[in-house]
């Protein structure tokens, strides 16, 4: 679990009514035509609405005013305006959707599961002709009434981003480079320990249907569940991922022993993260002092990738991956 939240403020209006139309009815051979301006049509309802594909509130990052479409205005020959079309954004569930009004915000829905949806502004109801105020006593009514007009309302929509899957490791692993290299995270990247200080996370696409969320956290040492390093409180951000990438640097020797003592500390800390689907992976494969290496890792037996996070070496293998443990879970 990251406490990492997307959050954005955007404005909003449904789509005023169309005006009522006053006409009367003018043919040859027809002296005093009756009246025959018809009704405006309905404004268009702005809606949100969560689906799966959608990961992060950016599509509002920068493009913050929406509008749905006016009604049209009646016309003569008692014609109603056509109605104006819905807006519909889409948003990832999770979507908590808030109105701010004098300065505060009130919850208007929350967004949880895929298809859910709120009218957040409903069109301005359009208006009636004078066709429809003819009466008995008035044949030649000019009254007509105006559509109705809509105001424009102030939203906040907010996401507490959860990542999918987490990576674990020793400082100096490549833990940053490798979310860098597949999301649009940006993480310090430096050859030194705990450049890392706090849990990034990052949208990795694998292609136009495919993404999920991963989290950098800082890196691990031993003795970490007693304090040592930057302690071990960064491990409850990856606490609720489905699965864990266990990274391990294969250019330095003792690569079980390393393997072990991070299982070791994760263990300690809650025995819920050593119980956790894990993936794991050899990186910088591509310094000529990892093939040594490259065989210990495999008889750890467990399901392993080699990978180089700097040149995308077996990235796209360890993607697909997990991916495939994400949706197939055991
Ligand atoms: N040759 C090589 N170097 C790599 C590779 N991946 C990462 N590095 C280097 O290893 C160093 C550490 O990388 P980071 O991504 O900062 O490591 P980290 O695991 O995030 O480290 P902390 O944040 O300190 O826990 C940097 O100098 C990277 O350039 C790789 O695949 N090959
Ligand atoms: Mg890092």
């Amino acid at each position: 679990m990251i406490e990492f939240i997307d959050e954005t403020r955007i404005w909003i209006k449904a789509g005023d009514g169309g005006n009522g139309c006053v006409a009367f009815r003018r043919e040859k051979f027809i002296e005093k035509g009756g009246p025959w301006g018809g009704d405006g049509g309905d404004g268009g309802s702005l809606i949100i609405e969560a689906v799966k594909n959608v990961k992060t509130l950016k599509d509002f990052y920068y493009h913050r005013h929406f509008h749905a479409e006016n009604g049209k205005h009646g016309e003569g020959n008692n014609r109603k305006g056509a109605g104006g079309e819905d807006k519909v954004l889409y948003v990832p569930p999770g979507t908590v959707v808030k109105e701010t009004r004098d300065g505060r915000d009130i919850i208007l829905a929350d967004l949880e599961k895929e298809g859910q949806k709120i009218i957040v502004a409903r069109g301005g109801k359009g208006g009636i002709g004078n066709a429809r105020f003819a009466t008995s006593t008035n044949r030649a009514p000019r009254d007509f009434t105006p559509g109705e007009k809509t105001e424009e309302k102030i939203l906040k929509l907010e996401l507490k981003i959860i990542a999918e899957v987490g990576i674990v490791g020793f400082p100096n692993a490549g833990k940053s480079t490798l979310l860098s290299k597949v999301s649009n995270a940006r993480p310090k990247i430096a050859d030194y320990p705990f450049t890392t200080l706090i849990p990034y996370l990052g949208v990795v696409n694998i292609d136009q249907e495919r993404f999920f969320v991963m989290a950098d956290i800082p890196g691990l040492i031993e003795n970490a569940s007693n304090g040592a390093g930057l302690g071990i409180k960064f491990l409850r951000h990856v606490e609720r991922t489905k699965i864990l990438i266990h990274l391990i640097d294969v250019s330095l020797p003792d690569v079980a022993k390393r393997y072990h003592s991070i299982r070791k500390e994760m263990e300690n800390y809650n025995k819920i993260l050593i119980e956790k689907e894990e993936i794991l992976v050899g990186n910088k494969i591509d310094l000529p002092e990892s093939k040594k290496n490259m065989e210990e890792l495999k008889n750890i037996g467990k399901e392993c990738y080699l990978i180089s996070a700097i040149t995308g070496e077996g990235i796209k293998e360890l993607l697909n991956a997990v991916w495939t443990k994400l949706n197939n879970p055991v």
